[in-house]
């Protein structure tokens, strides 16, 4: 049976290291501000922003919600995105995904404040983190490498296979794990032998976006199994990429939820800090 990593309890650890950064800067008067837009009623993302604003007024960063109608319009959006770029006691820009369909993702990461940009989503801080030289680590990867590393699970030089090449998840998996020497292959929707290459890994990280996709037989026993997924089954019950039998095969496996979830979150407050001491400098 595989050993079970608990997420919830490292982002517990993370988010009191977080906190008393936070404290120690608020006694200098910078207290650490976090503004997250969410348009629309999506309710997956009402529960996601939800938990960001509770998990900063716990670590004591000041957050700001900005909800905007379904029906908001690309200029209002950008408007607001450069009123918090020029605000003092914002240093941290969250803008939620998915948007509305009429509305345009790729401009508005671009128009936020690359220095605020706590996600790591715009292209100066895609293209530094390729470079291996930057400020913030996108939330969710950063998340997996955190929990690998209080895990003591070390990547370098083994095999490590990433399934889905999203630009929020997959693609910069990829690059956090080569940066610790991992070897590492990124498998898709196209790729032959999915079942082969990721019987392969020595880590396999499943960021598909499909309940159950990854079942025991791809995976090499005693493999490090990282489920990214959070997907609702028919009965709405939140649920991984990750086929529940593959506890019996793997070394290690996440929970969903419990285990990545929770990490994207207290990353996101590291970086909030991060941006924060950078602007206040
Ligand atoms: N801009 N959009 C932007 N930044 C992000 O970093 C995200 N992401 C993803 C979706 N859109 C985004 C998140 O915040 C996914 N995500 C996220 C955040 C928190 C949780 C899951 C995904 C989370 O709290 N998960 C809990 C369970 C929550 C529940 O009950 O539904 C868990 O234990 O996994």
């Amino acid at each position: 049976m595989a050993v079970k990593i608990d997420g919830k309890a490292i982002a517990a650890a993370v988010r009191a290291e977080v906190r008393a950064e936070a404290e120690a800067m608020t006694k200098q008067g910078n207290t650490p501000g976090l503004a997250v837009i969410l348009v629309g009623d999506d309710p997956a993302s009402r529960v996601y922003v939800n938990n960001k604003k509770k998990a900063c007024a716990e670590a004591g960063i000041y957050s700001e919600e900005f909800t905007l109608p379904a029906e908001t319009t690309q200029e209002e959006l950008l408007a607001l995105v450069e009123e918090l770029n020029n605000r003092k006691d914002i240093h941290g820009i969250l803008c939620q995904l998915p948007l509305p369909k009429h509305l345009d993702d790729k401009a508005v990461i671009a128009a936020i404040s690359p220095e605020k940009d706590v996600d790591a989503f715009h292209a100066a801080n895609v293209g530094h983190i390729l470079i291996g030289d930057y400020t913030f680590l996108p939330c969710t990867p950063a998340g997996v490498m955190e929990l690998l590393h209080r895990t003591d699970i070390s990547v370098e030089g083994k095999q490590c296979v990433v399934i889905g090449r999203s630009n929020i998840v997959g693609k910069p998996m990829a690059m956090l794990l080569l940066h610790e020497n991992a070897t590492v292959t990124i498998c898709h929707s196209r790729t032959q032998n999915l079942k082969e290459v990721c019987r392969g890994a020595d880590v396999l990280v499943a960021a598909v976006g499909r309940a159950g996709f990854v079942t025991p037989d791809m995976v090499k026993p005693g493999a490090v199994v990282i489920d990214v997924g959070i997907n609702r089954n028919a009965e709405g019950k939140l649920c991984g990429d990750v086929d529940p039998a593959v506890e019996e095969v793997a070394g290690y496996i996440t929970p969903v939820p419990g285990g990545v979830g929770p990490m994207t979150i207290a990353m996101l407050l590291k970086n909030t800090i991060t941006a924060a001491k950078a602007l206040t400098k």
